[in-house]
């Protein structure tokens, strides 16, 4: 197992001086002290607005900020970094990408097919869209364990979808999906497809190219980096075509009184100041993958997240839900516990210094086809170790004793 990672908990800060277990990573990752140190540097020595500036400060600091567009595109392998549009999140990339697409592609009958399994931020942008205008919006069904059901993506993919767009891990129960037959199918039939890597990118080497994906949307937050910074990856001839999503500054070309021409990509769908500290965090977070390396990073999380699958799934009145192939999971265990209300269950844990999320996960539509009103969910990152795994199971078999039962 890679040394760095066996001894990751040490460099964040937050996790090492709080009594805590922070097991809510699909939520939002805990800082390396190298992300944080980075971001002030940033404000102590190189602050400057950005593409503005004549001064020697502000090139600095576009350079900085452009140097990290490159970082992401290497990160996902795109094939330049003009494809690499910088967002506020995920959810900004999905408006974003619904709106810009669906002011240059969709039209009245068209198609717009999403999953069951998405999260709120890839449904509800599409169904605005669809209403504004006058297209259909239609779910590829998904399985038990909330996977997309390979046999039906012929039959929801139609002649006349233009757009589909499905998420690579489920962040609600943590299953892996068959993008790769969703992307073959609706590519043959002319189809554009877009991704969720929200919980897939900062676990798990994502190749844009090899995928053949057309855009691919994540947050900063959820691979160690700042909040408020994210990811709109899209290929560059397609970008060229959609229109901007936000108009203003900095996005322009000439602005004449009635008519304006717009900046190259991706400046075009970036209007306005951005998190330019952000971004230079997010740098920081992207240096500190590759110095541990994502595939070393899959290979541990998967070994915790089996270690944890098994043993949560062993105890009594504890019921697991998603894959049970750990080939098809991402690095999240998702449960129920028999008679407890999820929110109890994650108030008993906090009791013990656990923190883990419950609810919906901004998933209701999957919570519905599972049959389940929520739960409580255990998500990891590098710094979790097996001994964390062992104090969730020993203090979820507390859970039903607090309330009262045996
Ligand atoms: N999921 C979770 O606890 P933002 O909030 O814009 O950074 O990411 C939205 C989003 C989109 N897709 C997926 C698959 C996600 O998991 C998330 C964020 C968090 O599961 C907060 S709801």
């Amino acid at each position: 197992m890679n040394e760095k990672i066996i001894w990751g908990k040490t460099q964040f800060p937050l996790i090492n001086n709080k009594e805590i277990l922070y097991l809510d990573s699909a939520a939002t990752t805990q800082k390396p002290l190298s992300v944080i140190e980075r971001i002030a540097q940033y404000n102590e020595s190189s602050h400057a607005n950005i593409h503005r500036g004549a001064y020697s400060l502000s090139i600095e600091a576009t350079d900085l900020y452009d140097e990290v567009r490159e970082k992401v595109a290497r990160l996902i392998s795109a094939g330049a970094r003009d494809e690499i549009v910088f967002t506020k999140g995920t959810t900004d990339s999905f408006n974003l990408l619904a709106f810009s697409i669906g002011e240059t592609f969709i039209n009245e009958g068209d198609e717009i097919v999403i999953s069951l399994a998405e999260h709120h931020s890839n449904i509800l942008p599409w169904q605005a869209l669809a209403r504004r205008k006058g297209a259909e919006l239609k779910y590829l069904p998904v399985d038990d364990e909330g996977r997309i059901i390979s046999s039906e993506i012929a039959n929801v993919i139609s002649p006349k979808t233009k757009i589909v767009s499905v998420t690579m891990v489920s962040n609600a129960i943590g299953t892996i999906q068959p993008v790769r037959e969703v992307i073959k199918r609706a590519h043959e039939l002319g189809a554009l497809v877009a991704l969720d890597g929200a919980q897939s990118v900062p676990h798990m080497k994502v190749d844009v190219q090899d995928l053949d994906c057309d855009f691919l949307a994540f947050s900063a937050h959820k691979m160690f980096g700042p909040t408020g910074v994210g990811v709109l990856y899209g290929k560059k001839e397609i970008l060229e075509k959609m229109e901007p999503y936000q108009t203003g500054g900095d996005m322009i070309e000439y602005v004449e009184l009635y008519e304006s021409s717009y900046a190259p990509v991706p400046t075009k769908f970036e209007a306005g100041t951005p998190n330019i500290e952000g971004v230079v965090g997010f740098g920081a977070a992207i240096d500190f993958i590759n110095e541990l390396g994502i595939e070393n990073i899959y290979e541990y999380e998967k070994k915790l997240t089996k270690y944890a699958y098994d043993k949560v799934s062993a105890l009594p009145h504890i019921t697991v839900h998603g894959a049970s192939d750990i080939d098809e999971r991402g690095s999240v265990v998702s449960f129920s516990v028999e008679d407890v209300h999820p929110h109890d269950v994650a108030t008993v844990l906090d009791n013990y210094g656990l923190c883990l999320r419950a609810g919906h996960h901004c998933a209701q539509p999957l919570m519905k086809r599972l049959g389940l009103p929520s739960t409580t969910r255990a998500s990891f990152s590098i710094y979790n170790n097996f001994e964390d795994i062992d104090k969730l199971c020993e203090s979820l078999k507390e859970v039903r004793k607090w309330l009262g039962y045996n």
